[in-house]
Order: structure tokens, then sequence, then C-alpha cells
């Protein structure tokens, strides 16, 4: 797509109607106390986040500020509110939190009034409304199974399942907001009693996943201004994520990668090497298996995240990731090691099981760190 290209969609989206023509999203920005600098500063992290030339940078700036012109209808499924919680629960308002508030939220469960019949009816109406042209934002996984009920508001309500697939049928975009709705999340892990399911089950247009348990604030708003300017989806990966926020393993860009490679690891919590800020690779952190952002752009306005609070990554945007990348605390143990050098017994020490390929290189990439460090000291 042209610049050219996209200053149309930019100008198609200036003449639409404002959701709240009295307080627009510049002059929300003002009486918050953001200087239009601190917007452009924004606009300029923004832009380089989502992988555009920094020339992108006051496109991207119209497109926040333009926010408020396309309807979204965010439902609630089987999940936890994290992924809400995620943008809402800053205790200073962000420019992202800011800007989500104004976006033309048509319908959400968590920040609305209306409860029981009166919130189905919004529901109906503004899919009525909007047909064909809202953005759907759904979080949490979708139950399936033969408890026809799940979800189901009143006694002769439609099930979550149903207001899903309805709210998918009639929308122009689709993203499935946190682990839970890209996967399925917790109530799909094993024994999964509701049979729940990935949103993209119930619909055979594209979705677009934006994993994490929870997402942080900077890829569910990211990819509204991705398509506000774009109109279309992103490249994706296999599993349907935007490549622009998941297209590294939290691995690539960890701060605590120079000691993995120096072989430098946490052992158990609160030893010396905890406190050092080593690796947290023999402790369970799955970082190397995981594809996300977060060891780049961290959670609330860039304060921490899970590596720097101590704790290795536990891989929530992955599938199955309550199945596949426990235990938590531990190294991914149950496969034999074939990594082709190195004795069982060095296996043992270092403790660990693989994953796939990449698993049998980080395996190899540790042990001989490992074996290099024990040398040297
Ligand atoms: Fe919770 Fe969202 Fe996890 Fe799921 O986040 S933070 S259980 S991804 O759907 O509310
Ligand atoms: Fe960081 Fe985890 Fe990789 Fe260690 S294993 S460098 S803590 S991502
Ligand atoms: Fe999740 Fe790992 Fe990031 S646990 S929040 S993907 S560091």
């Amino acid at each position: 797509m042209t610049l050219q290209h996209m200053e149309a969609r930019l100008n198609e989206l200036e003449q639409m109607p404002s959701i709240k023509p009295e307080l627009s999203i510049p002059k929300a920005l003002e009486e918050a106390g953001f200087s239009r600098r601190d917007f452009m500063k924004w606009a300029g992290a923004m832009t380089a986040f989502l992988a555009l030339p920094s020339t992108f940078t006051p496109l991207v700036a119209r497109a926040a500020e333009l926010a408020d012109r396309v309807p979204v209808i965010w439902l609630h499924m089987a999940e936890c509110t994290g992924c809400s919680e995620s943008l809402l629960r800053s205790d200073t308002p962000t420019i992202d939190s800011l800007i989500f508030d104004h976006i033309s939220l048509e319908y959400h469960e968590t920040v609305m009034a209306a409860s029981g019949w009166q919130a189905e009816e919004i529901l109906e109406d503004s899919i009525k409304k909007h047909k064909g042209n809202y953005f759907l934002m759904v979080e949490g996984g979708i139950p399936t199974g033969d408890t026809e009920n799940y979800l189901t508001i009143g006694p002769h309500g439609k099930t979550g399942y149903q207001h899903a697939k309805e709210a998918c049928d009639n929308a122009k975009a689709i993203l499935a907001i946190g682990t839970c709705s890209s996967f399925g999340g917790i109530q799909a892990a094993n024994p999964n009693p509701s049979n729940a399911k990935p949103l993209s089950a119930v619909t055979n247009k594209t979705v677009i996943n934006v994993p994490g348990c929870p997402p942080s604030e900077k890829n569910i708003v990211g990819n509204i201004l991705q398509f506000l300017l774009f109109n279309e989806a992103p490249a994706l990966d296999v599993y349907n994520r935007p490549k622009w926020a998941y297209g590294l393993r939290i691995h690539d860009l960890c701060e605590r990668r120079g000691h993995f490679d120096a072989g430098e690891f946490v052992q158990s919590f609160g030893d010396e090497g905890a406190k050092n800020g080593y690796c947290l690779y023999k402790v369970g952190c799955k970082g190397p298996y995981t594809f996300n952002n977060c060891s780049k752009e961290r959670f609330n306005s860039h304060t921490s995240w899970p590596i720097q609070a101590g704790h290795g990554c536990i891989g929530c945007s992955e599938p199955n990731f309550w199945d596949t990348m426990r235990p938590f605390e531990e190294p991914l143990h149950g496969r034999p090691l074939a990594f082709g050098y190195g004795s069982d017994a060095l296996a043992d020490k270092i403790g660990v099981g693989v994953l796939c390929l990449t698993g049998v290189a980080i395996v190899a990439h540790a042990a001989l760190a490992s074996m290099k460090k024990n040398k040297e000291g």
C-alpha cells in the first residue's frame, strides 16, 4: 500500500462521524495533560513499534486521532478479563489507555453500564447498525461443550458461541485479544470441561490473533492503529499472529541473554545468581520457545516484564502453553536429549529436555556455555 492510499484511507475515516464530537481525541489528550510534543513522541515510538519507517509518524498520529471513527464491538467469552485490565487499569492514564477509552466502543461488557436483557439488546442493535463495518475484538475462549448454555444471559438468551459466531459473521475485521481467544487459553487446558475453542473455530474469516495472557496494552492499541492505517490484516505468522509484534522470540532480545551466553544461570530462586540477574533458563524460563515482544516493549508503559521481575517467561503467547510449557519453574523434561555431544550426566546437570529442534540448539548452547564456564571457573 502506498502513502497516497493511506492518506486516502485516513481522509475517508475523517468523513465518518466521531463518537464523542464534544471531546475529540486531540482534545481529550490535551485535557489529560499531554502536550502535542508528548503525543508526537508517542506516535514516533508507535511507528517504530509497528515496524514502519519514521516517515510514517504523521500518518500514525493522524490514525490515532481518528480512532474514534470506527465502531468496535468487544465481546467477553470465557476468561479472566485480564486483557481489558491490561489496558484499562493503569493508575495514570497513558496515551494508549486514553485512545482505547475514546475508540468508538459500541459494546464492551466490562465498561458499559447496561446488563442482562438490556445488554443483549445493545449488542444486537450495534451489530445491526454497523453490519459489515465494525471491528470485532473478542477476549476469551469459546465454550462449545454439550451443555449448551455456556455464557447464556437469561433463560432464552443466546449462548456465548452463538454471540461470537453472529458477531464474526457481520464484522469487517476480527481480532482475537489474548491467548484464550487466540488459542483457547486456560479453559481449553486439559481436561477442558467446556470444550473451549479459539475464536477461529467459529468462523471461516481471517482472525488476527493477539495472544498473551494478557497481551500488552501496546500490542492491543498497535493492532487497532495498524488496521486503521492499512484497512487490511498485516503479515501473519503460522499462528495468525502479526509478524511485527510476534516475529522474534523473547530470548532474542532478553536483557539476561548475555548471562545465558556466558553460562551464568540462576540455579534456584533467591540464590546469588538471582541477585546478580543471571539467566532464568534452569528455573524454567520458556523465552527460547516463545514468540512475543515483551523483552522489547515490557508492560505498563515500559515499566517491567516477567523476566525483569525475576521469573522466567511461561510462554503465555504460545498455543496450549498451559499444557505444553509446564512445569513452569523447571526446564522442559520428558524428551530424550539428542544433541549429539555431551553425556547424559551433563544432560542431567543441565537438567533439560527439549521441545523441538530450536530446543535442541538452545540446550546445546546452554550446555556448551556452561561447560565453558565450568572450565574457566
Ligand atoms: Fe485473562 Fe483475557 Fe489470560 Fe485469557 O487475557 S489474562 S485468562 S489470555 O482472555 O482475560
Ligand atoms: Fe532470557 Fe529466558 Fe533466554 Fe535466559 S532463557 S536469556 S532469562 S529469555
Ligand atoms: Fe508472557 Fe513470556 Fe511475555 S510469560 S508476558 S510471553 S515474557
